[in-house]
């Protein structure tokens, strides 16, 4: 498939999506957001890759959705067409994507841009990142994530300041309340990301898809019911021939051989 607003590149078993809109700070057309969605499904579909990592390069994430094409439209165009499909499509792609997704995140991440970061598994953040849910300063509030999803990672507190006011949060701040993983200069930024899937990517897979469900579990249930689902899951690992293979080769102090069973 060729793309328009995206490059799309494999790097060894990691997967890449860098937004690339420059002349509208990657602004999340629909266009763009169905690329995304096709790439990250693509990935997903691909044995070869372990992990996807998405980016805006180094000077900016996503400046959040397009206003110019947002503007004027009607409201029962968006509310029958459920905003329409484009954008609903990519936040279901990301919440359903089984292998990890990274952000690397550079410069603005603001309005659909912070809730398209958050939506991945996690953040690396780039010194110069800066995170915000600004809608309110268009006269709307976030509509993709922005009020759950920050909530949850950085608190009430925090969020309702941020989705009152859309004050910034810097990358030192970001790192602070919890809402990115880790800082670092902007030019280690995509190394260290696409280190850091491809790292995931070398892991058994089944393993590491457990780790991510039972992580996200832990947003929608109660503490025991979490608790219980990964007992379960972590029982059914050692049913797998990689846990057998993990815990052979720390045993006899060598490197494991994966074979994704
Ligand atoms: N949309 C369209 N174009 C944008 C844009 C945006 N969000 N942000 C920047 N641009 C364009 C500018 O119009 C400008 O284009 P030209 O005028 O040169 O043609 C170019 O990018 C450079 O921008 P600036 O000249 O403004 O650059 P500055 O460095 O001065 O300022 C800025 C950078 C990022 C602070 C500023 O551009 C800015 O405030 N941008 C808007 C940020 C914002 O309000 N974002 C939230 C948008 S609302 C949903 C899904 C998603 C959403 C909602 C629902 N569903 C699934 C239901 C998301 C909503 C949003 O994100």
């Amino acid at each position: 498939m060729s793309y328009e607003h995206i490059r799309v590149e494999t790097r060894g078993a990691v997967g890449l999506v860098t937004l690339d809109r420059p002349e509208a700070m990657n602004a999340l057309c629909d266009g763009l957001l169905r690329e995304v969605s096709a790439a990250v499904r693509a990935f997903a579909a691909d044995d070869g890759v372990g992990a996807v990592v998405l980016t805006g390069g180094d000077e900016v994430f996503a400046a959040g959705a397009d206003i110019k094409e947002m503007q004027g439209r009607p409201f029962v165009d968006l509310f029958l067409g459920d905003f329409p499909n484009s954008h609903q499509e990519v936040w279901v792609t990301l919440e359903q994507c089984r292998k990890p997704v990274i952000a690397a995140v550079a410069g603005y991440a603001l309005g659909g841009g912070c809730e398209l970061a958050m939506a991945c598994d996690f953040i690396l953040a780039a010194e110069t990142a800066k995170f915000g849910q600004p809608e309110v300063k268009i006269g709307a509030l976030p509509g993709a994530g922005g009020t759950q999803r920050l909530t949850r990672l950085v608190g009430k507190s925090k969020a309702m300041e941020m989705c009152l006011t859309g004050r910034l949060m810097d990358a030192a701040e970001a790192e602070r309340v919890g809402l990115v993983s880790r800082v670092l200069p902007v030019e280690r930024l995509l190394d260290e990301a696409l280190a850091v899937a491809g790292r995931i990517a070398e892991l058994s897979r089944p393993a590491v898809f457990m780790a991510k469900e039972a992580v996200k579990v832990a947003d929608e249930t109660t503490l025991q019911e979490g608790l219980r689902f990964e007992r379960r899951l972590f029982e059914a690992a050692f049913a797998t021939a990689d846990c057998a293979e993990g815990m052979a080769a720390f045993a006899g102090k060598r490197k494991p051989a994966f074979r994704n069973r």
